[in-house]
C-alpha cells in the first residue's frame, strides 16, 4: 500500500484517549526476528500514547496458525478492549503458505464477528525475508506500529 495516504488513525493526539484502555498482544514465534521487530513497533506506538509495556498482556503461541486459538482464548476472558495478533508467514516451496495465511485471516475474521473484544490482525504474508524486513521497521515502515494504532483506534468507536 502506498504510504502517501496515511490514515487519520495514526493521529497520536486523538489516540491518547485510549490510554486507559486494556490491550493484549497475541504473538506467533515463527520468524522470530521479524516478530520482535513488529512487537517493538507495537510497543513504540503504545509508548507514544503513554501505555507502557508492563501494562500490556503478552501471550505467545507457536505459529501464526495458533493465533486463532490464542486470540479466541484471550477474547473469552473479556478483560481487554482490543487484542493485537502478530505473525509473519513467509512463502516456502509448497502451498502451505497459502493455507496457513488464508486460515488465519478467516479465523480472525470469524472471531471478530462474535462481537467480543476486537482483534487487529498484524499478519505479514511475504514472498521472501526481505519483504518482511521492509515492513517491520524497514523502508515500508513498521506494521506493528500501525496495527497497534488501529487497536487503539478501534477502542474509541
Ligand atoms: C509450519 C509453518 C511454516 C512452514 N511456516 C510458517 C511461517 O512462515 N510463519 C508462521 O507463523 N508459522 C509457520 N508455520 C507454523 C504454523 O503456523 C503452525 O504453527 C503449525 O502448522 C502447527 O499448527
Amino acid at each position: 500500500m502506498s504510504t502517501k495516504h496515511k490514515p487519520s488513525i495514526l493521529d497520536t493526539a486523538k489516540l491518547k484517549r485510549a490510554t486507559k484502555k486494556k490491550f493484549a498482544i497475541v504473538c506467533s514465534e515463527w520468524n522470530s526476528e521479524i516478530i520482535n521487530r513488529l512487537l517493538s513497533g507495537a510497543y513504540n506506538f503504545f509508548k507514544s500514547i503513554d501505555i507502557s509495556k508492563d501494562e500490556i498482556s503478552l501471550i505467545n503461541v507457536p505459529g501464526s496458525f495458533e493465533l486463532i486459538y490464542g486470540c479466541s482464548t484471550v477474547q473469552a476472558t473479556k478483560k481487554y478492549d482490543a487484542i493485537l495478533a502478530i505473525g509473519s508467514i513467509i512463502r516456502g516451496e509448497t502451498s502451505h503458505f497459502k493455507f496457513i495465511s488464508q486460515s488465519v485471516f478467516d479465523g480472525i475474521k470469524d472471531l471478530n464477528l462474535n462481537g467480543k473484544s476486537p482483534i487487529i490482525l498484524c499478519l505479514l504474508t511475504d514472498d521472501n525475508y526481505q519483504q518482511a524486513l521492509d515492513r517491520s521497521g524497514g523502508k515500508y515502515g513498521n506494521k506493528g506500529y500501525d496495527c497497534a494504532a488501529a487497536a487503539a483506534n478501534i477502542t474509541l468507536i
